[in-house]
């Protein structure tokens, strides 16, 4: 393993990180202006994703390992059993956090590191790795957020249905429990389950993540059961008493008709919007499904019993949004299918245009592309916002929860000159500052942070390692990680906003 190029555990100097910010500088500036003083400014990571270690210290299989295992099929033909070596590298992960200025880190437990076994007995080794993290994080300032489910169920839990039947909540729940217990005193703040849309979309219906489920429109029983181990998690992390505040993290892509003038394609574009926002929105926010939902339980065998919306709908302290692009939908079929081709393709899968389909999505005009083909629109997180703040007056506080974008990128002289992601994370934190404020269209909405995807370069799922969206290059041979272009800006941004709110010259506090 090589060296990282400075001591990870103190502050690092601009003369170790490179030459590459200069340029950037002016944006760094504006930026750091606008941005509140009591604004979070984090990175997320997902435990899967980066960790490796995947038998070490009691783990045992999640559905992921079991997926890939299996011919899983991911498009680098890759795995993550190493992952980007996190388990072992994390005391110089937190360092470079550390000498980015972050204010927080969103990482997730792994649940088969905790509760490696039917039984619900605890790996003390399993939680001890997560104490030392926030101990870490702790000693340099940095606060945390940690997320309880980021996709990687038990095996033995998939074994008997998975999020299919409703007892995973109750194990969930347990889970959650145990880990509420030793580590709630440091953490700032919980996620219960990160992306319930990705999990039953892409791993229950359509099958293009573990557990590899084809239950089409039954896959509406995992939505149920997901959003229900969110109400029960969060009730238990409440009665151990953890510290930190509560929410879940919903991603949400504001839909549009191609047409807008069309009834049809108007038609569409709600029908998209209720399948991939509302249906995971609405109860926890709003205490129900959309009635299509209603409509299809029958057909679905999907049981709501009494006293689930409740549960699922119980006041958060905060809203946790993803957001990475807007969908453009038409009606009837279409070249690109009913899923958005960027979303298959670099996962291995094949776009069918001309099987019948009562919708397709259409790419959106005159927008630059990430790697994975996904349009940049700063704007629509702004719009996005405001459909939020319009549709859910008992909306809690929000933060995005993820943003960011994967591109193709190369190191040339030890160097990753991706000032693309500079302009992507510079664009977006504008466009949703703008939007909550006066006149803005989510004015009043609760803005308190936002949390870059991702820290590193990692295992982008079935996607393997291509798709980049670190602001840290992690090299896959030796796994020594070198900050981008990126990561020296966005340092800048945060050494000018200290400066401004010292100089009382920053933003005014309170976004
Ligand atoms: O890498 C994923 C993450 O695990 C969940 N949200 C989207 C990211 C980028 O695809």
């Amino acid at each position: 393993m090589s060296a990282l190029p400075y001591d990870a555990g103190a502050p690092v100097a601009p003369e170790q990180l490179g030459p590459a910010h200069v340029e950037l500088s002016i944006s760094a500036r504006t930026l750091a202006r606008r941005l509140p003083p009591d604004f979070v400014l984090g990175a997320a990571t997902a435990a899967y994703q980066v960790e490796g270690a995947t038998r070490e210290d009691g783990r045992t299989e999640s559905v992921w390992d079991a997926w890939l295992a299996d011919g899983g099929r991911t498009v680098d033909g890759s795995d993550a059993r190493r992952a980007v070596e996190h388990y072992r590298m994390m005391p110089q992960d937190v360092g470079l956090m550390r000498g980015l200025g972050l204010d927080a880190y969103r990482f997730s437990v792994a649940w088969p590191r905790i509760i490696p076994e039917p039984g619900g007995t605890v790996n003390r080794k399993g939680l001890d790795f997560y104490d030392r993290l926030l101990d870490e994080l702790g000693a340099a300032g940095i606060e945390a957020m940690a997320t309880l489910f980021h996709w990687d169920t038990p095996q033995y839990l998939q074994e008997a249905g998975g999020w299919m039947e409703r007892d995973t909540a109750y194990r969930f729940a347990d889970y959650a429990e145990q880990v509420g217990r030793v580590l709630g005193d440091r953490v700032r703040w919980w996620c219960t389950v990160n992306e319930p849309a990705t999990v039953a979309g892409n791993g229950y219906a359509a099958d293009v993540h573990a557990p590899a489920g084809n239950h089409g429109v039954a896959a509406l029983r995992s939505v149920h059961h997901l959003l229900l181990g969110h109400g029960l998690a969060a009730r238990a992390l409440r009665a151990v008493g953890v510290a930190g505040g509560i929410g879940l993290s919903n991603v949400h892509s504001p839909v549009e008709p191609r047409d807008p003038g069309s009834i049809l394609d108007r038609t569409a574009a709600d029908l998209v919007d209720t399948t991939y926002n509302r249906i995971f929105a609405d109860p926890v926010l709003l205490g129900d499904y959309p009635t299509a939902v209603h409509a299809v339980a029958g057909v679905a065998g999907l049981k709501i019993e009494d006293g689930d919306l409740a549960v699922v709908s119980a006041p958060l302290d905060f809203y946790g949004l993803n957001y990475y692009m807007p969908t453009l939908v038409a009606a009837g079929p279409g070249r690109d299918g009913p899923l958005p081709a960027s979303m298959v393709l670099p996962t291995g899968g094949s776009v069918d245009g001309s099987a019948p389909s009562p919708l397709h999505v259409v790419e959106w005009p005159h927008a630059a592309k990430t790697a994975y083909g996904w349009p940049v629109v700063p704007g629509h997180l702004g719009v996005m916002l405001g459909r939020m703040r319009e549709r859910y007056p008992q909306l809690p506080p929000v933060y995005i929860t993820e943003g960011g974008a994967s591109f193709e990128e190369v190191p040339l002289d030890g160097q990753v000159q991706d000032a693309n992601r500079a302009a992507y994370l510079y664009e977006h934190l504008l466009a949703a500052l703008d939007a909550v404020g006066p006149g803005g269209p989510a004015e009043g909405l609760e803005l308190r942070g936002y949390f870059i995807w991702t820290l590193m370069d990692n295992w982008e799922w079935a996607a393997g390692y291509r798709q980049k969206f670190g602001l840290v290059h992690v090299d896959r041979d030796t796994f020594a990680r070198t900050p981008k272009a990126s990561y020296h800006w966005l340092r800048k941004v945060l050494q000018h906003r200290l400066e401004y709110a010292a100089a009382g010259t920053g933003a005014a506090a309170g976004a």
